[in-house]
């Protein structure tokens, strides 16, 4: 890595400086992504509550839905028509049946891997006609407990629908089945000298179709917006097994309602998706990361600020991460900090892409220098080469991991206006201390700490309270606490993960009556026996 402070000294030249422990981490870091090809759960050997027995007060089975017996299993054996589409044994079903945190667990006895959209569409209509509730699945890597059922649905996984359709090279238009993993998608445009719109650390897991479920955001929602603009059309299979179809969309289109909007971000509750058209950006030809550490959360705005003004067209990702997230990380990692000289209160990651490395150096540099100067970055790395790049993400993506890795967290993933988005943590350790419950190495506490990281750049805070074990008393303490704080300072309780069962109850602290009837009004329309997804959403 290039450190800063050296390359400052004297001319704002470059001198390349790798420290020896700085190789290490560089290492380190490379073994732990190569490790990584799906992300995997944090480890632990504890086995999961029952949803229905954590929140057994809050939710109990809706008895209209229709009990699973053997002529539904030989029903969908004759669809499938192949017996490795359907997962009965117990051990198989606990994947499916657990969520990423490992924090809700669900009853399942039957998953089905469809492979084509008629076998989806043919199975919603039986589950429709019967009355049999469902969970449309994608990686199972949601972090709102919206993958995975609440007590029997039948879990209907897309994994086997997962061939990439077409590809234009000239319009960048891309036409995948929804089980296409995002990793893999990106890859194939890769090869055709495109990108994918979106990137997020559970890329090696996490499904097209369902990122498009949840309307995910990710590290470069800056660069190529949100999702409700890049995805042009969708194949999505309705309850009643009807197949809407607008793959064949056209980037100007203005005959009547954009349906497919509605889809994206429904998390599974009004049909499944089961194809994706999505328009692709051409893949940047240059990249540079730089983390830097600063002093104070104020200092980070005017670090985005700058960066906003100097990198313009060339910013792709500004995230940032504070001190306590990377006490954690260091722990967890079992690695030095990249940024060796010290600890640091806050850490901003930039990325800049473009299509001329000289000019983007230039202005990199330029930034960076004048940052230093100004006294607003306090030390900091630029990656030297395409590992280092990689390295220093995957130190920012590593943090869900990381969070969750002394038994469990409590996620909040907020909307907030800039000035206000740190003080969440805040407020939220405050409540925590007040209440006796938290100490970073005291382990009879129950919470290690409350940690921020997020997405400057989009308004986005991932408030993490990361414990040692789930308890109610950890929850009451948060909740509704949280949403209190978020919805007087006007933000959003869900900025890109969703609602699924996590937010169920919460909705009302960010939408109007007037919209939550709206949204009701929608879900009854698409799904009048109420059979996708239930429990959740709203
Ligand atoms: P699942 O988890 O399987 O499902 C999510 C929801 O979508 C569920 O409600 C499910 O019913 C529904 N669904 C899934 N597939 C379909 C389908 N084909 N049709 C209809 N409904 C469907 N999110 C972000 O926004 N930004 C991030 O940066 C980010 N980083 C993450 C990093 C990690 C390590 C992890 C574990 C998660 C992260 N997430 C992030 C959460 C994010 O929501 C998911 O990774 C992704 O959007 C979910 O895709 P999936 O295929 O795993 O869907
Ligand atoms: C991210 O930005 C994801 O890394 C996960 O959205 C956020 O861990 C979280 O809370
Ligand atoms: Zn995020």
């Amino acid at each position: 890595m290039l450190s800063l402070r050296r390359s400052l000294r004297g001319v704002r030249g470059v001198s390349l400086y790798i420290a020896p422990s700085t190789r290490a981490v560089a290492k380190g870091l490379a073994a732990q992504a190569a490790r990584r090809t799906a992300v995997a759960a944090p480890y632990s050997t504890k086995s999961v509550a029952f949803t229905a027995d954590t929140y057994g007060s809050k939710v109990s089975r809706d008895e209209k839905y229709k009990k699973l017996d053997d002529a539904d299993t030989k029903y969908f054996e004759s669809v499938l028509q192949d017996t490795n589409g359907l997962i009965t044994d117990a051990d198989d079903l606990l994947f499916f049946n657990e969520d990423w945190m490992r924090k809700y667990r669900g009853q399942s006895q039957l998953v089905l891997k469809p492979k084509t959209t008629d076998q989806v569409s043919r199975i919603l209509k039986y589950c429709n006609d019967n009355l049999l509730a469902v969970v449309p699945q994608g990686g199972n890597t949601g972090l709102v407990g919206g993958s995975v059922p609440v007590f029997d649905e039948i879990i209907i996984s897309l994994s086997n629908l997962n061939k990439i359709r077409s590809f234009d090279d000239v319009t960048g238009i891309l036409k995948a089945d929804a089980g296409v993993i995002l990793e893999n998608a990106d890859q194939y445009l890769a090869d055709n000298g495109y990108i994918f719109p979106l990137d997020l650390g559970a890329k090696g897991s996490c499904h097209v179709g369902g990122v498009v479920a949840t309307n995910a955001g990710g590290l470069r929602l800056l660069r190529y917006g949100s999702l409700h603009g890049s995805v042009l059309g969708l194949e999505v299979v309705l309850p009643d097994g009807t197949i809407y179809n607008s793959m064949d969309s056209l980037r100007k289109d203005n005959t009547g309602y954009d349906l497919k909007q509605l889809f994206i971000g429904s998390e599974g509750t009004i049909g499944i998706i089961t194809g994706v058209s999505i328009l692709c950006p051409a893949r940047p030809q240059a990249f540079n990361v730089a983390l830097l550490a600063v002093s104070s959360y104020e200092t980070v705005l005017k670090v985005f600020a700058g960066a906003r003004r100097e990198l313009s067209e060339i910013l792709s990702a500004f995230e940032f991460m504070d001190g306590k997230s990377q006490i954690l990380a260091r722990r967890h990692l079992k690695l030095d900090h990249p940024i060796e000289s010290g600890e640091y209160p806050f850490y901003v990651l930039i990325e800049t892409s473009g299509s001329n490395k000289d000019h983007d150096d230039e202005k990199l540099e330029t930034f960076l220098g004048n940052a230093m100067e100004e006294g607003l970055v306090d030390d900091g790395i630029i990656a030297q080469d395409e590992t280092q790049l990689r390295n220093l993400w995957s130190w920012r993506e590593s943090l869900p991991e990381v969070t969750a890795s002394a038994g469990g967290v409590y996620k909040y993933d907020v909307s907030l206006p800039l000035a206000d988005l740190y003080g969440l943590v805040d407020a939220a350790n405050e409540k925590l201390v007040e209440a006796n419950l938290a100490d970073l190495d005291d382990e009879s506490k129950p919470v290690v700490d409350a940690v921020g990281y997020g997405h400057i750049g989009d308004g986005n805070l991932h408030l993490n309270v990361c414990t040692r074990v789930y308890s109610k008393e950890i929850e009451q303490v948060l909740e509704p606490f949280v949403y209190e704080w978020i919805s007087e300072k006007k933000g959003s309780v869900s900025a890109e993960h969703g609602l699924g069962f996590q937010k169920k109850n919460y909705i009302g602290y960010s939408k109007n009556d007037v919209e939550i009837e709206m949204i009701k009004g929608l879900k009854k329309h698409y799904d009048p026996n109420g059979i996708m997804n239930p429990y959740k959403y709203v």
